[in-house]
């Protein structure tokens, strides 16, 4: 409890984590683009792919947003998601590598935990799912048009097979993110 008598609360998200190999390549893009045209990196360990964002919860809803996780598991299969497109967003300053076309899986993972999060009471941004990694941050020049076609001929393949719960927690260097569970998807 802290000092009002409210539960403590955390920042929390859904995300698919990829393994080493895409890590390393997400990584290596973006270092690329940093040392040539600035902005922060997130860092290696961070890298991750947003599936919802839950927000700010009390640590007694933890458990609701398990069973939720637990549920979607159960029902839902890995599959696998070619990162072949970087986007600049000048607003957000930020750089993705993102898919040209959503894999319908993914899409479905996403929206089962949505609608589970949502039938259990939780609280959703209405913002439609894109799924994509961000790979830099303050990021204040346009890159060159030809440079955001360095996944075109050579995407980033990434099979997952389960999915995690993260904690992001405002550090000196960004956020860091402290797992709170992983769930391994059913029918693989
Ligand atoms: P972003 O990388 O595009 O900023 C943790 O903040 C993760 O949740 C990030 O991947 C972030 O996406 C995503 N996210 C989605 N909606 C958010 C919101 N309203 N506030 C902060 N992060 C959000």
């Amino acid at each position: 409890m802290n000092v009002v008598g409210k539960p403590d609360g955390a920042r929390v998200f859904f995300a698919l984590s990829p393994g080493e190999r895409c890590r390393r390549r997400l990584f290596a893009v973006a270092n690329d683009f940093a040392a040539r045209l600035g902005g922060r990196p997130m860092p290696k360990e961070t890298l991750h792919l947003t599936l919802v964002f839950v927000g700010e919860v009390g640590l007694d809803r933890l458990p609701g947003l398990r069973a939720a996780a637990g549920e979607v598991a159960q029902a839902t299969a890995g599959g696998s998601v070619v990162l072949n497109r970087l986007h600049h967003h000048p607003a957000g300053k930020m750089l993705w590598a993102a898919s040209e076309h959503c894999s319908p899986p993914l899409g479905a993972l996403a929206e089962g935990l949505r609608r589970s999060l949502l039938a259990r009471g939780f609280t959703l941004e209405a913002r439609p799912f894109v799924a994509h990694v961000t790979l830099l941050r303050r990021l204040t020049v346009r890159p060159p048009a030809g440079d955001l076609d360095a996944l075109k001929n050579v995407p980033i393949r990434w099979r997952y097979r389960d999915f995690v719960l993260l904690r992001s927690r405002s550090g000196p260097g960004g956020s860091v993110y402290e797992p709170l569970g992983a769930w391994t998807l059913g029918g693989n």
